[in-house]
Order: structure tokens, then C-alpha cells, then sequence
């Protein structure tokens, strides 16, 4: 019920939005180095995330529909000095593009920049066609610029958490008048007393 925060304050687990983030990426793009920290502040809110790594078999291995249905929001992972990589990430996030969840395009081992094969500009392009954020991170060194990827990623999934509340909102309000006098009664019914 209640958890430890990194200062060490208590507070209802209830208050701390949870957001679910699936890794996926080609093999040795520096995956699991992201699984340093799992709480960041978003609006000076704690967010706290739990990761999936995944790890593809095959180079064309789509992310399956059991990680997809548990993700709320997937970060696409590829090298900078892995050509086949960007091209793995380039092909899964077209297709998730359909399916309306929060997408980060993270360019790892930026810190390879003599053995580049795919520049910051491809990775910006293919972001803005995926309108998703992009940054290029060295996982393995920099703890910072990772928890600003997830950072953004949480941002985003709560900003379309807030979204789609907001539509079934405005759906139930703008449903038939006549619905929302049933609903009513149902309610005031259910309230009386027994006998
Ligand atoms: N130079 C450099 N090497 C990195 C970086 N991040 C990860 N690596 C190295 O890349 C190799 C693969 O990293 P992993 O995190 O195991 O990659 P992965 O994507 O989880 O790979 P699979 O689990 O096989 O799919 C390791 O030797 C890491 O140390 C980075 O930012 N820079
Ligand atoms: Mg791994």
C-alpha cells in the first residue's frame, strides 16, 4: 500500500501513476542497459515505470500481441553504428504507427560516433514520421539523457491517458439525453431503501 520514494517519503502507492514501457529493438543495440531507474518526475509528479526488455530471436521478430496489449508506451531502440538496427526500428514503429500507442526513438551508442552508420538526421526524420521524440543516448555511460527518453515516453503516455479519459468523457455527455435519464434513475432506484 504505501511506497518508498527516492527521498525516503511515504506515500499511497495509489497516487503514483504507473506507466508500463516495452524496450524493442534489434540484438546488441544496448537494450538492457536502459533498466538503470524506474521512477522519474513529470510535472514534478512521480512517474513510476516498469520495463519490459525484450530480446528478438530473429531479426524480423514484430513485438508479440502479449507485449503490445501490455505496453503503454514502447521504446524503439537502435545504434548508431547498426545500419540493419535503424532499419528494424524504422519497419516495427511504421506499424505501430496504426495502433495509437506512445512511441520514443532512442539512437544508442552515440558515443561510437567514428563507427556511424546511420546519422542524427535519418533518426529526426524517421521521429517526425512517426511523431514520436528522439534522442540520441549513450546507455551505457550517461545516466541522465536515458531518464530524460523516459521521461518524455511517460509524458506521453499520461498526456494520452488523459486523452482518451477526456473523449469517453465527452461520448458519455454527448450521448442521448434519454440515456443519462436512465442512468439516472437507476441510480436514484438503487438508492431507496430496501423495504
Ligand atoms: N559503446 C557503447 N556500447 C554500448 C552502449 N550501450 C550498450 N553497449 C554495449 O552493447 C552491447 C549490447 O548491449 P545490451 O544492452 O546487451 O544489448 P541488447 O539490446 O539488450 O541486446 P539483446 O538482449 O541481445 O537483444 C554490450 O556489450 C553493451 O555494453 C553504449 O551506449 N555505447
Ligand atoms: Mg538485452
Amino acid at each position: 500500500m504505501f511506497n518508498m520514494n527516492s527521498k525516503g517519503i511515504r506515500r499511497k502507492k495509489s497516487s503514483l501513476s504507473e506507466v508500463k514501457v516495452a524496450v524493442i529493438g534489434a540484438r546488441g543495440v544496448g537494450k538492457s542497459e536502459t533498466r538503470y531507474k524506474h521512477e522519474v518526475l513529470v510535472d514534478n509528479e512521480p512517474v513510476l515505470y516498469e520495463i519490459l526488455d525484450t530480446c528478438p530471436k530473429n531479426e524480423d521478430d514484430f513485438p508479440s500481441p502479449d507485449t503490445l496489449n501490455w505496453a503503454d508506451g514502447i521504446l524503439l531502440v537502435y545504434s548508431i553504428t547498426d545500419r540493419r538496427s535503424f532499419v528494424h526500428v524504422k519497419k516495427v514503429g511504421t506499424l505501430l504507427n496504426d495502433c495509437d500507442i506512445p512511441l520514443y526513438l532512442a539512437a544508442n551508442k552515440n558515443d561510437m560516433v567514428h563507427l556511424r552508420q546511420v546519422s542524427a538526421e535519418e533518426g529526426t526524420i524517421l521521429a517526425r514520421d512517426l511523431e514520436c521524440g528522439f534522442s540520441e543516448v549513450t546507455a551505457a555511460e550517461q545516466v541522465g539523457p536515458v531518464a530524460t527518453v523516459f521521461q518524455d515516453l511517460c509524458k506521453a503516455v499520461l498526456a494520452a491517458r488523459r486523452k482518451s479519459k477526456h473523449s469517453l468523457l465527452e461520448r458519455m455527455l454527448g450521448a442521448k439525453t434519454t440515456n443519462i435519464k436512465l442512468y439516472a434513475r437507476g441510480k436514484s432506484d438503487s438508492a431507496l431503501p430496501k423495504d
